[in-house]
């Protein structure tokens, strides 16, 4: 029986001895560890994320550890992240081929995944801000989460795998509660880890941190995210967990993976869309970003129609679980119905991406994790007066989002406030 080695995070120097009789690694970059070249490249909250290169390749080896890097060990948080993030990538694989990075490795006592190294990919968040347009993004990501979404729920799989693997990812729960937190509560009153730009944003932060409608809304918000487990999320898809080239888009990262509600990725990946936009001029030292504007507005509306797209799709193809089934719709001759159930089923997912995207937009700004596109301003006035705008547009999503009737309302909302100063 081979023993168990208690986990020890690597270290750029200890990696080659570590993993170099790792058979999945060696068959990728080489056995000879002495041409071994590691780089600790991990710019993420909370693991270690190394490239190694061989003489025959490269591969990515990322290690959870026991606390938030973010913090320190002042905030522990368990290794079985990994274990989550696994999971998440597997499935995301079966369910939208070619989406994720390819899984060489997984070692659940050392909390490390080995995988594929994507190359020449770069962060969509770093993209954006270097004001780059890319074509696939909306079509790539906008398949990735109907697909993901629609197969990982009741309206694909059968009820008992989806309880057992509900179950399984039930555990995830210290991930789930940073989210619960972070996102959803401490934004809106004066939590300990909270930072926002100041003294420039304080008048307004007070006035969100006193505005009742808002702190209700974030709260129902909440109770979806907690009790509406509806399909597996990726649970964290910002454009800092999604890799592009021109032409190639993978999502990494799932290690929030969890069942909640399909809103809540739409929400976030949109949000971060719109945040992007706004902090364009905080960018422009270089040119003018209208082009960019427009880009972005334009990817937002492509995402939402190729997810709607796909999801109908899927609806009228693949709908083979227990949820509106087929007996009582199509075997019945009534076709229309499983269109109107359709209709039910992407509005409320729209109302709700909505109220998402608002309150992610809030917390980037005004609570712990913050977003590059924002904190790289460095002319803090120019900073805040993108901030501001992002803030009153993600409280106007979150307040009004029943209101709110299609995407090129909120696009044109987007517009008039990055135009108006005096909003
Ligand atoms: C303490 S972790 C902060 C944030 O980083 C991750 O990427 C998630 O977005 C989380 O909310
Ligand atoms: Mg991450």
């Amino acid at each position: 029986m081979t023993q168990k080695l208690p986990f020890e995070a690597l270290s750029v120097e200890t990696l080659p001895a570590r993993l170099g009789a790792n058979d999945a690694l060696t068959a990728k970059i080489g056995k000879d560890t002495s041409r071994w070249k590691v780089r600790e490249v991990g710019d993420g909250n909370l693991n270690l994320v190394f490239i190694v290169e061989g003489a025959t390749g490269a591969a990515v080896v990322k290690q959870a550890l026991p606390y938030v890097r973010l913090v320190g060990d002042s905030w522990p948080l368990p290794l079985k992240r990994s274990f989550f993030e696994y999971h998440a990538l597997t499935r995301q694989e079966a369910r939208a081929p070619g989406s994720v990075p390819a899984i060489y490795h997984f070692d659940e006592g050392q909390a490390l995944i080995i995988m594929e190294y994507l190359s020449p990919h770069i962060i969509l968040r770093r993209a954006l801000i270097e004001g780059r347009q890319l074509p696939n993004i909306a079509r790539d990501i906008g398949l990735f989460m109907a697909r993901t979404l629609f197969r990982g729920s009741d309206l694909s799989m059968a009820a008992k795998d989806r309880k057992a693997d509900l179950a399984l990812f039930a555990d995830n729960v210290e991930l789930c509660d940073i989210t619960e937190n972070l996102v959803f509560s401490d934004p809106y009153f004066d939590a300990k880890m909270n930072r926002h730009t100041s003294p420039q944003l304080d008048s307004l932060v007070a006035e969100l941190r006193a505005d009742r409608d808002l702190k209700v809304e974030a709260q129902r918000l909440k109770h979806l995210f907690a009790a509406n487990a509806e399909t597996l999320l990726h649970g964290d898809l910002h454009s800092g967990s999604i890799m592009v080239t021109d032409q190639e888009t993978r999502m990494i990262d799932p290690e929030f993976a969890f069942y909640g509600p399909m809103a809540f990725d739409v929400g976030m990946l949109l949000a971060n869309f719109w945040m992007s936009f706004f902090s364009q001029s905080g960018h422009e030292q270089n040119g003018k970003r209208d082009a960019m504007r427009a880009y972005l507005l334009d990817v937002v509306v492509e995402t939402w129609a190729v997810f709607r797209t796909e999801f109908s799709h899927l609806w009228r193809t693949e709908r083979s679980g227990m949820l509106y089934q087929k007996s009582l719709f199509e075997d019945q001759g009534d076709r229309l119905g499983a269109e109107q159930a359709l209709d039910h089923v992407q509005h409320s997912i729209w109302t709700d991406l909505l109220g998402f995207a608002g309150i992610e937009v809030h917390r980037r700004i005004l609570g712990l994790a913050h977003n590059a596109d924002f904190e790289t301003i460095a002319d803090e006035d120019m900073r805040a007066r993108c901030e501001a705008k992002a803030l009153k547009f993600g409280r106007h999503l979150a307040v009004n989002r029943r209101q709110i009737h299609s995407i090129d309302e909120v696009n044109t909302l987007a517009a008039l406030i990055e135009r108006e100063n005096s909003i």
